[in-house]
């Protein structure tokens, strides 16, 4: 059983299921391989299925997570995940209200919540979420319509503001990260008075459209986890 409270943010895995990105793969396989390279939690995106092959393609990922122990999020649909009985959900500005998903998946469920300013974060932080994605942080092709590129100076800012809560949410950042710029997103992100760092970094494409998804995954995990040479 996954705690909530102890969950390892460190290497999130965002899905895809379109064809350039995911290509002709199937995502449950990558999934996989990327869990066993070394991913702490996975997010089902995915904008193409219907409900039903959103139920089944969940369930079937649930098993994969559950197998190895981290959490299984889905993305937007409070619906599917309540179905599929994983650990929580990831929804946007337009999504779900924060409050009223809690409502509808308990206390014990993860709710992420996507993040582009200090505005969104706070009123994030103050309804309860337990992890903000926090991006877009560089554009990518994998999310064109992206509200903001915020930059690391951008969540620099978050980080600063959520810095004076007393219990701040988890934070990961997204957008156009891949192991060439990981290290130094991770050092550039650190917002420095009172000091607070990311909790993980989110990728799509780095690892789904990848040559081999478990490699790339390894090597992700192993630049977190390594101070940069330049630190
Ligand atoms: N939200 C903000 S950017 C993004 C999402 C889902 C996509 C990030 O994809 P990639 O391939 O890691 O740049
Ligand atoms: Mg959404």
């Amino acid at each position: 059983m996954v705690n909530k409270d102890t969950v390892d943010y460190s290497l999130y895995l965002v899905t895809d299921s379109t064809k350039v990105i995911l290509g002709d793969q199937d995502l449950v396989e990558v999934v996989e391989k990327a869990v066993k390279g070394g991913v702490t939690i996975v997010q089902y995106r995915d904008k193409v299925s219907e409900t039903r092959d959103l139920i089944q393609t969940a369930k079937r990922l649930h098993e994969v997570t559950q197998a190895y122990n981290i959490p299984l999020l889905i993305n937007d649909r409070v619906d599917v995940a309540l179905a599929v009985g994983c650990e929580g959900v990831h929804i946007g500005q337009d999504d779900i209200d924060i409050s009223s998903a809690r409502r509808i998946l308990g206390n014990n469920a993860i709710i992420g919540v996507t993040a582009s300013s200090t505005e969104e974060a706070l009123a994030a932080a103050e309804a309860g979420a337990n992890y903000l994605g926090i991006g877009t942080v560089f554009a990518t092709p994998t999310k064109e319509n992206t509200k903001s590129i915020i930059g690391t100076a951008g969540v620099r800012s978050i980080l600063g503001a959520l810095s004076s809560l007393q219990t701040p949410p988890k934070t990961v950042c997204i957008g156009g990260i891949n192991e060439d710029n990981v290290q130094r997103v991770l050092y550039q992100s650190v917002s420095i008075n009172p000091p607070k760092s990311l909790d993980g970094i989110a990728v799509v494409s780095a690892i789904v459209s990848a040559l081999d998804p478990e490699a790339a995954a390894k090597q992700l995990r192993s630049l977190i986890r390594t101070p940069p040479p330049f630190a």
